[in-house]
């Protein structure tokens, strides 16, 4: 029993640390409530969200479309397994595909499952339809790169955090430097080669964006290798980065393409693979699935959540917003910024060493003590990605905290 010895927010940090794994380092702060660009902690302080769940709140908190949407299904059916069909899974596969222009679609629940389902998919391909050798084949991944947390997911990572300790790994993964053409021509020599899947710009690695031609460029050498060009849009799809996938700035259309995150519209787990006939069609029943992958209740919350996505051109204000944004942030005179970079409202902000020791984490800390929430990945890089309802008043609020806050760093 734990006795409220200090405020709420201690109570609940407490109960926490107790009982739950200590697999993260949040930010002291305690959220009970969250409506749009807001959250509110337990002691009732506003904060602008400034991380959107990473990117799985693009619609906003509780957006109250697809909240009515979740509650409605869920009064009527929320889960049938695909042991049964059920009323909304063909609805919804129709829609997701038409959406994104692919002939077909398969349902998980999370990011991480949909980088699982694209391996399996690109290796199968690559057997029944390439005619690689059983067992030799092989998928090309980039440093830095962040898919999730899965043994498979951890056996293609370049960061000792994601895969000390947790060994042996899987086989059959190359790892080349990321925006680096070269390096990608020189791995597709290898007849074995099935797929290349990286992030069209690099979350975790910090708002790592490619150099303009980068996709095509990389899309055009997969074709001519014959290898399947797999886009993990997990976290920059689904208008984040001011269009509806990152690819679409280089209008490269991947084989595979794995959505996640907001696709579900911040309320429920919702992933999908997207691909051809051709790629789709090498799984036969059986061979792969998951509980609630292509449940009614995921269906009904992701066609809401794209259908907002669409209504509310949240693609092109997460263009608008993200261009103040970045002018903004670059006009902070302070020399503890080395750059900021990123596209739409996927960005990042740079800081160089500074105090004793002080890292991003701090900078976190006074950002929230004005009332703005953040979070520093690699230490010293400051993610800022609001949810994309954000207008042009609440950016340039936003704007106006993280100025004050480095201006004051400056000057201690
Ligand atoms: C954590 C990071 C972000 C992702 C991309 C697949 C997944 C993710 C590009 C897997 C998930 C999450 C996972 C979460 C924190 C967060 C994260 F810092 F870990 F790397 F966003 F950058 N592809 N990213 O970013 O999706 O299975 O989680 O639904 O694990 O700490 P998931």
């Amino acid at each position: 029993m734990f006795i409220n010895t200090g405020s709420k927010t201690d109570y609940f940090i407490h109960l926490e640390e107790r009982y739950n794994a200590h697999n993260y380092h949040p930010l002291p702060v305690v959220i009970e409530k969250g409506e749009g660009i807001f959250v509110w902690d337990v002691e009732g302080r506003q904060y602008f969200d400034c991380l959107s769940a990473y990117s799985a709140v693009n619609q906003g908190h509780c957006h109250p479309r697809i909240i009515r949407a979740l509650n409605e299904q869920a009064a009527k059916l929320t889960l049938t397994s695909r042991a049964f069909h059920n009323n909304l899974l063909g609805e919804y596969a129709e829609f997701v595909c038409q959406f994104f222009g692919y002939e077909k679609v398969l349902p998980m629940n999370t990011g991480v499952e949909g980088g699982e389902t694209a391996i399996k998919l690109c290796r199968k391909w690559g057997y029944e339809i390439k005619g690689i050798e059983k067992n030799k084949a092989k998928i090309i991944f980039v440093e830095n790169n962040f898919w999730g947390r899965t043994i498979a997911a951890i056996s293609s990572s370049t960061d000792p955090k994601s895969y000390n300790n947790f060994g042996p790994f899987l086989p059959g993964f190359e790892i080349i430097p990321y925006n680096n053409l070269q390096a990608l021509e020189a791995a597709l020599q290898d007849k074995n080669v099935a797929g290349f899947m990286l992030e069209p710009i690099q979350g975790e690695a910090g708002v790592v964006v490619p150099d303009e031609g980068y996709l095509s460029s990389a899309y055009q050498l997969c074709k001519k290798h014959n290898v399947l060009f797999i886009a993990d849009e997990v976290q920059t799809g689904v208008a984040r980065t001011g269009k509806l996938l990152a690819c679409d700035y280089e209008d490269v259309k991947p084989d595979i393409l794995i959505l996640g995150k907001a696709l579900g519209g911040g309320v429920f787990p919702v992933s999908a693979v997207l691909s051809s006939h051709e790629v789709m069609d090498t799984l036969k029943p059986g061979e792969h699935g998951s509980t609630f992958g292509g449940n009614p209740l995921a269906c009904a919350v992701a066609m809401e959540s794209l259908k907002v996505i669409k209504d509310e051109k949240l693609a092109e204000n997460a263009f608008n917003m993200g261009e103040i944004f970045r002018d903004r942030l670059r006009a902070i005179d302070s020399p503890l910024i080395e750059t900021v970079r990123g596209k739409g409202l996927l960005n990042a902000m740079v800081v160089r060493p500074f105090g004793d020791n002080k890292t991003g984490y701090d900078i976190c800390l006074d950002l929230k003590a004005k009332g703005l929430l953040a979070k520093q990945t690699h230490e010293h890089i400051i993610r800022f990605a609001p949810p994309l309802i954000i207008n042009e008043e609440q950016v340039h609020r936003c704007c106006d905290i993280i100025q004050e806050t480095m201006l004051e760093q400056g000057n201690r």
